[in-house]
């Protein structure tokens, strides 16, 4: 494992985290004012058993911190998890942009990044159905740059003005607070049937993207059109995207409830552990650029949020990678502190005028001010420019700076006209000069206006699998909702994305699909209101399919297994040398192993040699790993026989179509799941099954090709 220190020795942010870490090993305890305590036990009383008195300042000043030690979490995004690390440009970057950060490849440039599910409270499950947040903050020589994306390219709004509409319905429901981190109940469904515009958004979040394997195997996205301003000052519009080295990844739904119950926080601790072993996850940040001049060369808008621009159609090129290297040091300080803002850019990078993205550049430091409690966040130590930062803005709550001199203004001659103005040349920002020739209108343009193209696109570009899960959601989500109506008006608007999708999930909630749309325009509910004043229209999209839409077609997976979890079940009598020999494989390709035992210390092996335990199979469940693994030994297959998690295991495993291997007596333990006779000899393997009874050759070799393709996926559309 490697140590902390040895890890981004080098990085500027950590030398600078450095000056405000404390450690409190080998020192006194003391009070905030530094006065050493004598006795942290006991509150001073009249008498040992009389009264509290008031006059303990040491009671009081450690009661008065901790009643305060909570701030308001964040408004959206409020549960996530964060790590360091460093981005790396590739010699190509330099010429898309003048960004500093892009120009030199053998520069590491040190990032903080947080990944966040949206609708959830802080404490909530990491797995609930939700889109995850993206958000990248890069320590640049010029300044601070954040990325702040989400996992999936498109958004379920267009303009800024619906964001509170939308969190309202999405949050729990504002007269009870049910239900929590969930947008299957009636305000989420009701506000999203009268906004044809979510619909692309809406198949995507109801997809298995909503419900990522691991922080780790998600993509990420900028989600609207940036601007990149190169050394000639020319202006391409630019879509960033974040691909995953691991692949893009997901648990099944049955898979994620599961999770929920035995470990809500799978995928903060599966990055910590991740990072701390050593196995550090990397993304490729790709762009796809497109020259001013061919802006109206599209189907739609390149400023309308809920469209992306097709893989097919523009590449994405590799600019840079970004590699998390180091675990932060305390969660509050760090994690919860830390303030992105899409308006934090650098010269090279600039907006375009999206009018969501328009609308955030004012929200996030509206939101820090309530959130943080003063202008002076930037001063937090995770805030903190690297580069340095002067001007004359002063004073405030928590002000941490001590300005010296008289010159609090510009110009000045009394400071000598410092700090002083920066040339374009000497790193000056400057605003794109985009020309602007228009009249001032409270209207959303009709080119916005083709709601379900894409919305097809990306639900045709899925294999069967995905397309059956993507379903399956909807009509969850759909049963949940109690007004029957809402249900109706949904199923409608499906229809207009695809015929199949609707009718599959109107079957499944028993209702037919409306012949006639009930748009919300035939609601009394006029396109204007909405802010449309065209009726959404469908327009063809110049790719019929995509298959980057797709994460089992993703052509950017690899059938690495890289930190991947394997369980193997055992009980005393195990033969230890199935456990070394297909421990020592899959250790070799990266992936971790854990001993699953019957209780929570130690198993006898049959040669009589001692096995640590990992877990207890009390406290754990298939959901929480990649395949299982049940090792040779008699007498350990006998015990596990009796243990009825020991066969819920391998059924959920095989449920969640994961591999499973067993070894000579290990074998026969699967005889009393409710799969195996389903199965004949000849089939077994091309559903995921390896034994050694077979005629296997090497059981490691298929069982980790298998696990390789992440999940047998044959196993819900062959039985
Ligand atoms: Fe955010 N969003 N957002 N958002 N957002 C926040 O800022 C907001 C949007 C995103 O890990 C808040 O500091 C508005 C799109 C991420 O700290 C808040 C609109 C995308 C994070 C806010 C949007 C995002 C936030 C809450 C529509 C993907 C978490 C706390 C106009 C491109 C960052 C905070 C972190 C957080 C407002 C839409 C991503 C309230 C008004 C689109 C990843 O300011």
């Amino acid at each position: 494992m490697l140590e902390k220190k040895d890890q981004q020795e080098g990085s500027k942010k950590i030398q600078d985290l450095a000056k405000d870490t404390k450690d409190g090993s080998g020192q006194f305890l003391t009070t905030n004012q530094g006065l050493k305590i004598n006795d942290d036990n006991n509150s001073l009383k009249a008498g040992s058993r009389g009264p509290s008195l008031l006059e303990d300042f040491i009671l009081r000043e450690k009661i008065t911190h901790f009643d305060h030690e909570r701030i308001p979490e964040r408004i959206v995004h409020a549960r996530g998890s964060a790590a360091h690390g460093y981005f790396q440009a590739y010699p190509n970057a330099a010429q898309y942009s003048k960004a500093g950060f892009l120009q030199n490849a053998d520069a590491k440039t040190p990032v903080f990044t947080r990944f966040s599910t949206v609708a959830g409270f802080r404490g909530s499950t990491d797995l609930a159905r939700d889109v995850r947040g993206f958000a990248v903050k890069f320590y640049t020589e010029e300044g601070i740059f954040d990325l702040v994306g989400n996992n999936v390219p498109v958004f379920f709004i267009q303009d800024a003005a619906k964001f509170p509409d939308l969190i309202h319905a999405v949050k729990p429901e504002p007269h009870n607070e049910i239900p929590q981190a969930a947008s299957a109940h009636d305000t989420f469904w009701d506000f999203i049937s009268l906004m044809p515009e979510s619909m692309h958004m809406v198949m995507w979040a109801m997809s298995d993207r909503a419900i990522p394997r691991s922080y780790r195997m998600m993509e990420g996205f900028g989600v609207h059109t940036f601007r990149f301003i190169n050394k000639n000052e020319e202006s391409h519009f630019v879509k960033f995207h974040w691909k995953p080295k691991l692949g893009t990844h997901a648990v099944v739904w049955d898979e994620a409830v599961k999770i929920s119950g035995n470990d809500p926080d799978f995928h903060r601790r599966d990055l910590w552990e991740a990072i701390e072993s050593g196995s550090f996850p990397e993304w490729e940040l790709g762009v796809q650029l497109i020259p001013e001049s061919d802006e109206h060369n599209f189907d739609f808008d390149l400023l309308d949020p809920t469209k992306l621009v097709p893989e097919e159609l523009v590449p994405v090129i590799p600019i840079g990678k970004m590699v998390l290297d180091r675990n932060p040091d305390n969660f509050f300080a760090e994690t919860e502190q830390v303030a992105f803002h899409p308006g934090h850019i650098v010269p090279g990078i600039d907006f375009s005028n999206d009018p969501l993205l328009q609308g955030r550049l004012f929200s996030y430091t509206d939101t820090q001010l309530s959130r943080l409690g003063t202008p002076n966040f930037h001063e937090l130590p995770i805030n903190r420019s690297v580069s340095p930062m002067h001007n004359n803005q002063r004073d405030g709550q928590m002000r941490q700076e001590i300005n010296k001199g008289r010159a609090s203004y510009f110009p000045n001659s009394l400071g000598g006209g410092c700090p002083y103005q920066a040339k374009i040349a000497e790193g000056g920002f400057s605003t794109y000069s985009e020309r602007i020739d228009a009249n001032k209108v409270r209207e959303r343009s009709s080119s916005f206006s083709d709601h379900f193209s894409q919305a097809r696109l990306f639900f045709d570009s899925q294999t069967p699998t995905e397309q059956n899960h993507l379903i399956s959601a909807l009509r969850f989500e759909l049963s949940k909702v109690e007004t029957p109506e809402i249900r109706t008006r949904m199923v409608g608007l499906l229809s207009m994305v695809s015929d199949p999708l609707a009718k599959q999930v109107a079957k499944g909630l028993g209702i037919a699909v409306p012949e006639n749309i009930e748009r919300p325009i035939n609601k009394g509910i006029g396109a204007d209101d909405l802010g449309m004043e065209n009726e959404p229209k469908q327009a063809a999209v110049p790719v019929a399919l995509s298959p980057t839409l797709s994460m089992i077609k993703n052509p950017n997976n690899t059938d690495t297994i890289e930190y991947r979890k394997v369980a193997f079940l055992c009980s005393d009598g195990v033969d230890a040398d199935s456990i070394t020999s297909m421990k020592k494989a899959l250790l070799s390709k990266g992936a971790t192993v854990k001993i699953i035992g019957t209780n929570a210390t130690m198993l006898t092996a049959s040669d009589g040699s001692q096995i640590t335990i990992d877990h207890n199979l009390l406290t754990v469940s298939s959901v929480l790993f990649d395949s299982v693994f049940v090792p040779a030994g008699k007498g350990s297959a006998e015990m596990l026989r009796k243990e009825e998690k020991a066969i819920e295991f391998l059924n959920d495993a095989y449920k969640h179509c994961k591999p499973i291997a067993a070894e000579k007596e290990g074998t026969e333990l699967l005889n009393h799941t409710n799969f195996i006779h389903k199965l004949s000899d000849a089939n077994r393997e091309l559903y995921g099954i390896f034994t050694s009874e077979m005629k296997n050759e090497n059981l490691a070799h298929q069982f980790i090709g298998a696990m390789g393709k992440h999940r047998i996926w044959s196993r819900e559309s062959g039985l």
